[in-house]
C-alpha cells in the first residue's frame, strides 16, 4: 500500500506505521516513517501490510502523538 499523506495544518509533521501494534497506546515505536512533512507539503510512504490485522500510527515530532495525534487502521 502507499499512503499519500498531506500536512495541512501550521507545523511540520510526519507519518509513521509502527510495526507492532500497541493498541493506539504508543506515543513512540519503531516502524516506518515518512519525511518530516512541512506545512502545506505532500509525502508518501510505502509499506506492505502483510497481514489482516490493526496497525498503528503516529506523528513522530515531540508531544504530538501524546497530544493524539496517532491511530489504528484495520486492515481486513
Ligand atoms: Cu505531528
Amino acid at each position: 500500500v502507499t499512503f499519500k499523506v498531506k500536512n495541512g495544518g501550521n507545523l511540520p509533521h510526519d507519518f509513521k506505521i509502527c510495526a507492532s501494534n500497541k493498541g493506539g497506546t504508543a506515543n513512540t515505536c519503531k516502524g516506518t516513517v515518512t519525511k518530516m512533512i512541512s506545512p502545506g507539503q505532500s509525502a508518501t510512504l510505502k509499506y506492505t501490510l502483510k497481514k489482516a490485522g490493526k496497525y498503528e500510527y503516529l506523528c513522530t515530532v515531540p508531544g504530538h502523538a501524546a497530544a493524539g495525534m496517532k491511530g489504528v487502521l484495520k486492515v481486513t
